[in-house]
């Protein structure tokens, strides 16, 4: 069961659904407190459910000094009596390149005097290229956190050696007693530990493998950037999930396909002879989050990367990411042995074409050996596939399957298809892989979208997971924001994530949650995977804004372990990224929170999907219905007309809610019991047809979310103006300049599409608040101008004066 909140301006309303919709889990509540400096990092515990920050501490500490003291000098530190004082001046600027892993000095006396004590030197772990990554990253963290560069020696000079290592790589880890706790984290997970070495006080951070102990290295500086106490410290966590990847759209031309952050990061025409610092940070953010895998290329693939040529390049890659646990795969395209194999057909019953494939792998290997495998976007969107030969898509997989089985490489073979054929486009999908299940290949993983449409801002999860119990699925979260205000909105993705992962699809009875699904439990598979469409490009702050990075780093935290809370997550972002002051920590992590539901009020409200400008997917366009596909039109998604709204998708309707195991179709199926965020995904409802939950019409709600929706980023302009002088000025003046944006298409979406609802519906806004600024042409008019530049979109048109209260006062 989920404790559902629907928030703004202060206005809740609580409802209890069965759907992890719009719904955070109930033991994950309010704004973190800081008196979980204490306890553990989120997740690290492994002690499954979602611990929240703030438990768990070292005797004594859990709790302690959480609460704010009046005025402005400050809060209580982490756990302890100390407060944050207000900067005398505001910290030096900073431009965001240093993402999360920035390593201020500790501001809190007795803090840092605590780490000065404990962690002052670094000692040995063997000398591989992870374990001189992992010592390096360690060096440069505490020496930044304490102000004191740390020496590196081979044994306990004193007490606080920071002691790194595996049983194999270091004498002094083997001789711990750590063979249990070693046992339960697996490949890549790590323990951090307060002991004894040789009489010394000293943290161990061991590990099964060099990687893991690279991974407990930034688990270890999360907790001390977290000003987190040290004394007792334990600390274990594992992934759940095996392959945690990002896939880059970056095409070969150095553009990224809904790509908000510059240009692509691949320099392909000065690899393989240049490894830029850039692409070692890049390794190091990602492994500092527990992403394993990354997808150089884009799914509408270019055959070309596959030659010689260019995989010399792609093992360049591979090379530099590999210290850092992070494996290169390459999107496929299904016809590249016509394109550079010289071959007339890409058919996967010629023994030809199979050669074909198999040599190419043997090819990548023998330059790549620890590569990951294919990526494939196969008869979508007019990507070419084995249904160009009459073949299905599991005949396509298995033979990339069984060319990379040999090798130990997975195929992720996608589910995004959908044809002008049907009679609804999200049924497509399941109908076309469900019956499929099972014949896929050995090494094949299905990769799913989270929803059955495509990265709405707010979807049902997708009926497909947990539909193939004998194939193994991927979940593919979309980290770009293609249709989330790209780069300039604050859209915190970490509650979407939570979400979807949460979502019960009772396919294997209660409990058969997408992330169980996911992570190969509710069926017994043994390989798992992830995957996050990145973000990331040659911009300064890598996202195109501060607040999309947070959006990489929680993809990657849930990613390693799917049930952190997105709470926990954004604490832990916040700390690290902006400061640890309950005076920042507070309002950021609540803006964060708030801010995917305020996004989905001021664009989608109630269910609504697919009504955004056609090809930049930015701004609101529901009018448009001259698309040469029906279901490239708004108009096929909203249905509106005189009497009513929505997709009825209900059994008299679509059928589409059949789709879903019993106890989620059912309550998808009925009016009564659908989720209000989902209502008008599944339900054609009167325009003055009451709600339950509210007591208004469906107009008035739909009124009612659209302006609460604005004034939610209103409030989100005043939150942070309360951070200014406690973070540095540029990032402060940066996000205040994008929610000013924000705010003003905020209510470009409102007013665009009340007043053309409205035109359809016949009602008018009711009193209480505000008149769209404009009529409805205006708006249909901007549709030519904005954006002006589809990676960086802005609508300059809708920026004059400052943008009223939505709810009137
Ligand atoms: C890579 C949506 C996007 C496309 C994307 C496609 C996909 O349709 O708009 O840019 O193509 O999804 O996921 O394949």
């Amino acid at each position: 069961m989920f404790r559902c909140q629907i928030s703004a301006r202060g206005i809740s309303a609580l409802g209890v659904f069965l759907l992890g919709t719009a719904c955070a889990p109930s033991q994950s509540t309010g704004v973190p407190s800081s008196g979980g400096a204490a306890g553990n990092s989120a997740g690290q515990s492994n002690s499954g459910g979602k611990p929240a920050a703030g438990t768990g501490g070292s005797p004594g500490e859990a709790g302690a000094g959480a609460g704010p003291l009046a005025g402005s000098a400050g809060q209580t530190a982490a756990g302890g009596s100390e407060t944050y004082l207000t900067p005398s001046e505001p910290p030096q600027d900073e431009d965001g390149s240093s993402l999360w892993l920035r390593y201020p000095k500790v501001p809190l006396p007795g803090r840092l005097a605590e780490y000065r004590a404990a962690l002052n030197h670094v000692v040995g772990g063997g000398d591989s290229a992870t374990l001189e990554a992992a010592r390096a990253e360690l060096v440069k963290g505490l020496s930044g956190l304490t102000g004191a560069e740390l020496p590196v020696a081979d044994q306990p000079t004193g007490d606080g050696a920071v002691v790194l290592g595996t049983p194999k790589s270091s004498s002094l880890v083997q001789g711990l007693p750590l063979v249990d706790q070693l046992a339960k984290v697996g490949a890549e997970g790590y323990v951090i530990q307060a002991t004894s070495v040789g009489g010394k006080a000293a943290i161990v951070v061991a590990a099964n493998s060099d990687v893991g102990v690279l991974h407990g290295v930034f688990g270890l500086l999360r907790h001390v950037a977290s000003h987190r106490t040290v004394n007792e410290l334990m600390l274990s966590s594992a992934p759940k999930i095996q392959r945690r990847v990002l896939n880059h759209w970056d095409n070969m031309d150095g553009t990224v396909e809904r790509g908000y952050a510059g240009k692509s990061l691949w320099g392909w025409s000065s690899l393989p002879g240049t490894i830029s610092q850039r692409y070692l940070d890049y390794a190091r953010a990602n492994a500092s989050i527990g992403v394993s895998g990354v997808v150089l290329n884009n799914v509408n693939a270019n055959a070309q990367i596959l030659t010689a040529q260019n995989l010399d390049k792609v093992a360049a890659l591979a090379t530099a990411f590999r210290p850092y646990g992070i494996a290169v795969y390459l999107s496929a395209r299904f016809s590249a042995p016509i394109e550079i194999g010289g071959l007339n057909t890409a058919d996967p019953s010629s023994s030809a074409v199979r050669q074909w494939w198999a040599g190419k792998a043997d090819e990548i290997y023998g330059k790549i050996p620890d590569f990951g495998g294919f990526l494939v976007k196969a008869n979508s969107e007019g990507q070419p596939g084995p249904q160009d030969y009459g073949r299905s898509h599991a005949d396509g997989a298995k033979m990339l399957s069984d060319a990379l089985t040999p090798h130990g490489g997975v195929v992720m073979w996608r589910a995004f298809v959908y044809s002008t054929e049907g009679s609804d486009r999200i049924r497509q999908a399941y109908d076309e892989f469900k019956p499929l299940d099972g014949s896929f290949g050995s090494n094949a993983i299905v990769q799913v979208k989270n929803g059955p449409l495509d990265f709405q801002p707010r979807e049902p999860f997708s009926a497909l997971l947990g539909a193939m119990p004998k194939t193994p699925l991927a979940l593919e979260l979309q980290i770009t924001k293609e249709y989330l205000g790209a780069d300039t909105h604050l859209a915190y993705l970490g509650t979407l994530f939570e979400e979807v992962l949460d979502a019960d699809t009772h396919a294997n009875g209660p409990g058969s949650t997408v992330a169980r699904v996911v992570d190969g439990s509710a069926h017994g598979h043994t390989i798992s995977a992830i995957a996050g469409v990145a973000n990331v490009g040659m911009d300064a702050d890598w996202s195109g804004s501060h607040f999309n990075q947070a959006n990489w780093y929680a993809f990657g935290r849930m990613a390693w372990d799917p049930d952190l809370s997105a709470k926990d997550v954004a604490d832990e972002w916040v700390r690290q990224t902006f400061s640890n002051d309950p005076l920042v920590l507070a309002p950021v992590t609540g803006m964060m929170m708030d801010s995917r539901q305020a996004l989905v009020n001021y664009m989608t409200p109630l269910g609504l999907a697919h009504i955004m400008g056609t090809g930049h997917h930015y701004g609101p366009a529901p009018w448009v219905d001259d698309q040469s596909r029906a279901d490239w039109n708004p108009v096929y998604y909203h249905r509106a007309d005189q009497t009513g709204i929505g997709f009825d998708r209900s059994t008299s309707g679509s059928g589409a809610v059949e789709q879903y195991s019993a106890p989620v179709r059912d309550q998808l199926a009925s009016r009564a019991s659908v989720p209000d965020d989902l209502r008008l995904f599944f339900h054609h409802v009167g325009w003055d047809e009451k709600l339950s939950s509210s007591g208004r019409t469906l107009w008035d709600e739909l009124v009612h979310r659209y302006s609460t929706g604005v004034d939610a980023v209103a409030t989100f302009r005043n939150q942070w103006l309360s951070v200014e002088g406690r973070i540095d000025a540029r990032r402060y003046r940066e996000v205040t300049d994008f929610l000013k944006i924000q705010h003003y298409e905020a209510r470009w979406w409102r007013d665009a599409c009340l007043q053309y609802f409205a035109s359809v519906s016949g009602h008018e806004i009711p009193s209480g608040y505000a008149l769209p600024a404009h009529d409805l042409n205006f708006y249909k008019d901007l549709s030519a101008k904005c954006p002006s530049d589809a990676t960086k979109p802005r609508c300059n048109d809708v920026y004059t004066g400052e943008p009223s209260p939505a709810v009137l006062p």
